[in-house]
């Protein structure tokens, strides 16, 4: 084992916190040649229980970490690392509306940005507290000295849960199921692309002829699974969050992935105006890059879709464009 890396991972002591840190611990994630130093950091009133959570993960005597420490101060978090998870914000409370949520987390993204610049350069960020496209958004206009195409934001969730979909409809594994790009923002508007989907190879339309369904049942289930998982579950969805933040990873390291992903716009794919944090199909280049693929089709009706979340993405920029450095 020869490579060391140190991986910071926000929000530690969350739900998400819980699922995902077992799991980069075990050598899953960056593979068993790889040893990890993690960085856990909470709020200074919670750091106490980071610190359970780190006893927890020291006890588990996994080969693939080589150390774990708590901290409440960002710059010491993101002090040399090479991945920062950005998990950690608050959560949308009981009667909350979107655009407090908004003004709510963006300082947090402001803070933890001016850390990155002062503590980090070969970093990786991917933003998975919400709103978090614009919060990734915040995070990178605040932080000048690491490049753009370092940060992104996580629709993966999004994605798995609409192949999943797909698959329990067509009655097909879910490996089969592929290309299933989510576009826009991590909201109620994100558009799941059943047009450019494929099952076994094929267009979703030759194996579940259904349109109806598609077009309505489908995108609605995707875009309220999280909704109804906190309906259900008392709590919001958070071992399937960590699972697709590992995805997320992992197709970000393995060149050749396609998959759903939030990246800066710069006005050049699709007619995305630049300077939002948007959703595209995202594929991995060999030299630790990735490129917007630019080979999809879409519609009509996937143009309207897509409209929406744009334009809902530029609403939240017009929200928070005080904490734009
Ligand atoms: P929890 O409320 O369980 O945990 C969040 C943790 O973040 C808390 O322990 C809190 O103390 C900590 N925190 C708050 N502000 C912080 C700061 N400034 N620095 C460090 N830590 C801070 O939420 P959890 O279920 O873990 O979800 C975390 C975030 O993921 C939420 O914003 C949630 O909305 C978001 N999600 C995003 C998803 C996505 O697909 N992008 C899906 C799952 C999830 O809903």
């Amino acid at each position: 084992m020869t490579n060391t890396i140190r991986v910071a991972v926000t929000g530690a002591a969350g739900q998400i916190g819980y699922s995902i840190l077992f799991r980069i611990a075990s050598g899953e994630v960056f593979g068993k040649g790889t040893k990890v130093n993690l960085n856990l950091l909470e709020i200074p009133a919670v750091v106490k229980a980071a610190e359970g959570v780190a006893m927890e993960l020291q006890d588990c005597a996994y080969k693939n970490m080589a150390s774990v420490n708590c901290y409440d101060d960002a710059t010491k978090a993101f002090a040399g690392a090479h991945w920062a998870l950005l998990v950690g914000a608050t959560p949308r409370g009981p009667g909350m509306e979107r655009s407090d949520l908004i003004r709510e987390n963006g300082p947090i993204f402001v803070d933890q940005g001016r850390a990155l610049n002062k503590a980090a350069s070969d970093v990786r960020i991917v933003v998975v507290g919400n709103p978090c496209n614009t919060n990734a958004l915040i995070a990178l206009h605040n932080c000048q000295e690491i490049p753009a195409n370092r940060f992104s934001a996580m629709t993966a969730l999004d994605e798995n849960r609409g192949r999943a979909l797909l698959s329990l409809k067509a009655k097909v594994p879910v490996e089969d199921v592929d290309k299933l790009i989510v576009w826009g923002n991590h909201s109620s508007t994100m558009f799941a692309d059943f047009e450019n989907a494929r099952i076994k190879g094929k267009a979703v339309a030759e194996l579940i002829k259904d349109e109806n369904w598609l077009r309505t049942d489908f995108l609605k289930t995707v875009q309220q699974r999280g909704a109804e998982i906190i309906k259900a579950r008392g709590k919001s969805s958070a071992a399937s969050a960590a699972s697709s933040c590992i995805d997320h990873v992992t197709n970000l390291l393995k060149p050749g992935s396609l998959f759903s992903c939030a990246v800066p716009s710069d006005g050049s794919s699709y007619g995305i105006p630049k300077g939002i944090v948007f959703s595209f199909p995202v594929r991995t280049k060999e030299n630790g890059t990735y490129e917007i693929d630019q080979t999809f089709k879409l519609s009509q009706f996937a143009k309207e879709k897509i409209k929406t979340s744009t334009d809902e993405l530029l609403q939240e920029r017009e929200l928070i464009k005080d904490l734009l450095a």
